[in-house]
């Protein structure tokens, strides 16, 4: 019989790459999807239809918030495999709403777990923790060990997530496993976050449906890899004998900066800084025209300036190794999102 995963979060860009992969491995695939009204519910589809996968999955009604939903879901579904992908994911957001981001990130992941200890002890259970638990990190490249110092209420949310999903391990022996992924981006990551944003914004000037891409912090510095490879990782973390924490991650570290240049030549623009700091401009030397403007409006209280991830143990532990590089990666979203301009069909 085939196995079920239930994914928490469906509606977002890992729910979707996920659902893809465990369909093409023969599983039952039910979504949670949360909703506040069924206005919203085709917009929430979006990202599945683009992988042309709406068709084949179950969906359910799921808030990590609402204990009840939670129990009567894990009842229903009888899940195998559960991946606790659904949160408050933004993190510039969370320094405006702290209370309801613990409450989701944070909090949501214990209800979870304490349903399946009380309710599916036996389902295999995935935790979307995340690189921002190590925030101002001291060490770099961060791996398993390195000590966490989270630096916005998303990140501090995690990592009560986190040490839940621990605990409840070494308490109860859930088999249950804590994936630490650096960022991970697609042409279906969601577009308040800046790599699909400049891509995104640069496909629309360059299209005239746009006049500037206005961004904060340029010197921040992310491990940006390819989403569908990080799925990946998570199924492999659900496989293993013992339940385990893995770090998954490319390796290399590129500033906002230098993802901006990246695309903009992708796109055709000949990109020259000029000015600094909050008065940096980027221009195209060949027409001349201001493509990027700071806005100091954008720069979040506290930021996570470097990060860089040593994922050698998923490596070695569980064969993880990504396929797409960064080049590729830039290049396969601005082609996205330049192709979906000039069809005039952004709807992710
Ligand atoms: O794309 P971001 O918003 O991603 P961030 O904050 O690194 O978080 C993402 O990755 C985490 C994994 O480490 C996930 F857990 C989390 O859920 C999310 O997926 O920002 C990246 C960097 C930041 O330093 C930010 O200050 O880009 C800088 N930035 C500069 N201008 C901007 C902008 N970020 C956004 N979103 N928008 C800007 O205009």
């Amino acid at each position: 019989m085939a196995r079920t995963a239930l994914i928490t979060g469906i509606s977002g860009q890992d729910g979707a790459y996920l659902a893809q992969f465990l369909l093409g491995m023969g599983y039952r695939v039910v979504g949670g999807l949360r909703r506040s009204s069924s206005g919203a519910i085709a917009r929430l589809h979006e990202r599945l239809h683009e992988l042309q996968i709406a068709d084949d999955i179950a969906l359910v009604d799921f808030d990590l918030a609402e204990i009840t939903n939670i129990m009567r879901t894990l009842e229903t579904v009888k899940p195998d495999e559960i991946y606790n992908l659904a949160a408050q994911s933004f993190v510039a957001l969370s320094f405006d709403q702290p209370i309801y981001t613990t409450e989701v990130d944070g909090v949501g992941p214990l209800r979870l777990l304490e349903a399946v200890r009380q309710l599916t002890p036996t389902a295999r259970f995935y935790q979307a923790s995340t690189s921002e638990m190590f925030g101002k990190a001291r060490t770099a490249p961060q791996d398993e060990t390195t000590p966490f110092y989270p630096r916005s209420p998303y990140g501090f949310a995690k990592l009560l997530g986190h040490w839940a999903t621990v605990n409840y391990r070494e308490s109860y022996g859930l088999r249950a496993s804590s994936g630490i992924l650096f960022n991970h981006e697609s042409p279906l990551r969601g577009r308040e976050f800046v790599t699909r944003k400049i891509t995104l914004s640069l496909a629309r000037i360059k299209h005239g449906d746009l006049d500037v891409l206005e961004l904060g912090n340029l010197e921040a510095k992310r491990d940006w890899g390819f989403a569908g490879d990080y799925v990946k990782g998570m199924w492999q973390m659900l496989q293993q004998d013992e339940a385990d924490d893995f770090v998954l991650a490319s390796g290399e570290s590129h500033t906002v900066r230098s993802f901006v240049e990246t695309a903009a030549r992708r796109l055709g623009f000949d990109l020259e800084w000029v000015g600094a700091g909050a008065y940096e401009r980027g221009i195209d030397r060949r027409s001349g025209k201001l493509l990027v403007r700071v806005n100091p409006a954008l720069y979040r209280p506290a930021e996570v300036d470097a990060l860089v991830g040593n994922s050698k143990k998923a490596r070695q532990v569980l064969g993880w190794q990504p396929a797409i590089g960064f080049d590729e990666l830039v290049t396969l979203m601005a082609e996205a999102d330049e192709r979906r301009v000039r069809d005039n069909s952004v709807r992710v």
